[in-house]
């Protein structure tokens, strides 16, 4: 019988935490970009690791920038998988300096029987190797916790960190949560790769000011049909994301699907409608019924 895990990656914006979920799943499952606060939900994949079923929770980052009221339900939504979760990566990058966030988060999952394992990211950028074991020894004095070092970018120390979660599961409490992913977390997920699509499609600042919301979502043995309404503040948002002749809907569509079928492995139909809505990231009962804030 397949031994469930359940492991959720925590830690401030852009250390690299949906690009690692997204090399373990090697498929394009979340939204990734150089725009920081890029996760906005917590979201789970699943994946088969050597005799084990995996359960990645990919969760947004804190950036302290925004004071919105989405912002504020992103910075803790990290909390809610403190109470399932069997192993807790606590991600920085090469260059963290101030471990204050990560101490807080380990703090609140002290009192939950959680492995926490501190991984540090972005290890190509350093230039002279040599620097690799300073680095290791001054975040060791930090934390009591194993630290693994790792780059998504090179590959470089990701199997070992798997291996290292398989190897140590045996003795972990691994039934604490449902098996099945629900629909209300498939529909997060869709509406979080279509928001990934306009991500690398528009720039400035529409990526920031579009949300991505499943009205309907029906599903049958071969087909998922969706139907969809892209969010955005502005006017001139709604033109730039529509597109002259109807052209770049319709490629956020075409990709979408594709990128969707090839991971749920079933064919999608999918309809989509933007919309100006002003100030939603500040509307609580919207926020709600996208699925931000619970
Ligand atoms: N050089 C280098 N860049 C990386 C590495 N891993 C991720 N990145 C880059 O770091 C940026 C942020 O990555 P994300 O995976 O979106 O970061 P995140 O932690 O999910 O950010 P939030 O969702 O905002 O919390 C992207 O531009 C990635 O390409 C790495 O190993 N090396
Ligand atoms: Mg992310």
């Amino acid at each position: 019988m397949k031994n469930n895990i359940y492991i959720s990656i925590v830690g401030h914006s852009n250390t690299g935490k949906s690009s690692l979920v997204n090399f373990i799943c090697n498929n394009y499952v979340t939204t990734e970009s150089n725009k920081p606060q890029t996760t906005r939900v917590n979201l789970i994949h699943e994946v088969n690791y050597k005799e084990n079923k995996f359960f990645l929770y990919d969760t947004p980052g804190i950036s302290l920038k925004n004071t919105d009221l989405l912002s504020s339900a992103m910075k803790n939504s990290y909390i809610k998988t403190l109470e399932f979760t069997n192993f807790l990566i606590v991600m920085m990058d090469v260059n963290s300096k101030d471990f204050q966030y990560e101490q807080s988060i380990i703090n609140l999952a002290k009192d939950h029987n959680i492995v926490i394992i501190i991984v540090v990211n972005k290890i190509d950028l350093l230039k002279d190797k040599n620097e690799l074991i300073k680095i290791k020894n001054k975040i060791q004095t930090q934390f009591a916790h194993s630290i693994h070092l790792i780059s998504v970018k090179t590959k470089e120390g990701i199997t070992e960190l798997l291996d290292m979660i398989k190897n140590s599961s045996i003795n972990s409490n691994t039934n604490n949560a449902s098996t099945e992913v629900s629909v209300a977390q498939m529909k997060l997920s869709i509406q979080e790769i279509i928001r990934g699509v306009i991500n690398d499609k528009a720039h400035g600042e529409v990526p920031y000011d579009t949300a991505v919301y499943v009205e309907k979502c029906q599903i049958s043995k071969a087909l998922i049909k969706i139907e969809g309404i892209i969010a955005v503040e502005k006017l001139n948002q709604k033109k730039i994301i529509i597109g002259k002749n109807g052209l770049m809907i319709k490629e956020i569509g075409i990709k979408s699907r594709s990128w969707l079928e090839k991971i749920y492995n079933k064919k999608f139909y999918i309809s989509l409608e933007v919309v100006v809505k002003k100030n939603w990231k500040n509307n609580y009962e919207f926020l709600k019924e996208i699925g931000y804030i619970d």
